[in-house]
């Protein structure tokens, strides 16, 4: 892999962009791979490195219909953490966050990992009693997450509004001060470089628009440039897997759903940790550029549109400023929304299916960037293997037929 120097630098700097080299190759597609990604998303990319740095298996092409990163990886909040209710879903959210500590120096790209605490916050008694049952379950799994009462948490966000004279109270907290945030297109563009660099076919602006399967077996995809083969096919294509299993002939017990979110004028750093509200229902941190990054649940309609209705952000500012007062005099600076594809058990699908060779990684819903590294991670064993990681096994899609679900719903954190 390349490295620059600090001269290096200086001189990229000084020859204003024309001599800078590419950071991943633009290859033409071959005709056969090893292993095909459907979807150069984070998941895709982080997938498609470990297959090659862990399993050694480069003769690998990543597929994306636009452009590396440009999918949810890009237009998500950014928010990483570990806290989830259940045995199976802290080990995977764990497993990431473990990765996440480590990446920036795996990659030797920094991904601007910051451990900054994310906070949930408790308006009812009800969520003081979720919020310890959510700390000890993670104590249990040796997770290490705190219940803060209101002085204390007043004392550690400033800007917060702690008093007893609002619509609902704040009465504690849980923090878990390992979670924070990441720069978003670093991670895609840290991944996708790495993997480049080690062989790794990176294969833009190609759409897959089916599956050649025969008597069952995959044996490639069709493109918008043609027909590439390979035996084995992980598909990661978020709000789109819906539409990608319908290719393959089979269901997928998945919604797409918009998810909006929206960022301010840069102001002076007021903020430095996350914090989350399921009750009023907003959750706000702030960037280094000094943006207020804002978000709250699902758009309720179905739809593959990257927008939302104008309702979701009204209710999602009266949440903020409620929160946070001073942040009403703010003025919004941009919104967008990206496509998320929600399972009925708010739990992502690391699954092979009815077709052989063909695998999903799909149904993360809005919480799947703080899993990337993990989620990568244990697919790219899983593809490797052909048997899904340890990690993976209770995530099979086949889960909605026997019945054993996971229920994180309350630990997604953001409603839908
Ligand atoms: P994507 O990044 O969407 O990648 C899938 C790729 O597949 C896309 O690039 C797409 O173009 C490509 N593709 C689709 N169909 C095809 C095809 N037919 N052929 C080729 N390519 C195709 N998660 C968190 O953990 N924390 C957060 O704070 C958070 N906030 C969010 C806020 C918003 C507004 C949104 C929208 C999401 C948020 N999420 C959050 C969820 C998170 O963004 C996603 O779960 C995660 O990024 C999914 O990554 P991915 O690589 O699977 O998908
Ligand atoms: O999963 O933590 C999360 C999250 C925050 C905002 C969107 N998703």
């Amino acid at each position: 892999m390349q490295r620059y120097s600090g001269f290096g630098l200086l001189k990229h700097a000084l020859s204003y962009h024309e001599q800078w080299q590419r950071v991943w190759r633009n290859p033409e597609p071959k005709k056969q791979y090893d292993v095909i990604i459907v979807g150069g998303g984070g998941h895709g990319l982080a997938t498609a490195y470990y297959l090659a740095k862990e399993h050694g298996i480069t003769n690998v092409a990543v597929i994306e219909k636009g452009w590396l990163g440009g999918g949810n990886t890009a237009r998500n909040t950014t928010i990483v953490r570990s806290n989830y209710l259940w045995d199976e879903s802290a080990a995977l959210y764990e497993h990431a966050m473990k990765l996440w500590e480590g990446l920036s120096q795996d990659l030797n790209y920094n991904v601007m990992f910051s451990q900054r605490g994310v906070y949930h916050l408790c308006h009812t008694l009800q969520d003081l009693r979720d919020g310890e049952r959510l700390v000890n379950a993670n104590l249990l799994n040796g997770i290490p997450n705190e219940m803060l009462e209101v002085d204390q948490l007043a004392r550690e966000i400033p800007a917060l509004n702690c008093s007893k004279n609002t619509r609902y109270p704040i009465l504690g907290a849980t923090v878990q001060r390992r979670g924070g945030v990441a720069r978003h297109d670093a991670v895609a563009w840290g991944f996708a470089r790495a993997a480049d660099s080690l062989g790794v076919d990176l294969i833009q602006q190609t759409e897959v628009t089916g599956f050649k399967i025969t008597n069952g077996v995959v044996e490639g995809v069709e493109t918008t440039r043609g027909f590439i083969g390979a035996n084995t096919v992980g598909c990661v294509t978020a709000g789109n897997s819906g539409v990608m299993a319908g290719y393959a002939g089979f269901e997928l017990p998945v919604e797409s759903h918009p998810l909006q979110a929206l960022v301010s004028e840069p102001i002076k750093p007021v903020l430095d940790c996350v914090v989350m509200s399921n009750h009023v229902h907003g959750y706000c941190s702030q960037s280094d550029k000094g943006d207020l990054v804002i978000g709250a649940g699902i758009d309720g309609y179905n739809g593959y549109g990257q927008r939302g209705s104008y309702n979701i952000i009204e209710h999602t500012l009266a949440a903020i400023v409620e929160m946070f007062p001073t942040f009403s005099r703010v003025r919004m600076n941009r919104q967008w929304g990206g496509i998320v594809d929600t399972t009925p058990d708010a739990c992502p699908i690391i699954s092979d299916t009815p077709v052989k060779g063909l695998f999903f990684n799909c149904g993360w819903g809005t919480g799947g960037f703080k899993a990337t590294p993990g989620s990568g991670n244990v697919f790219a064993a899983t593809l490797a293997k052909r048997e899904a990681h340890p990690i993976a096994k209770p995530f099979s899609m086949f889960r909605f037929h026997n019945g054993a679900l996971i229920d994180e719903h309350g630990a997604a954190a953001v409603a839908h």
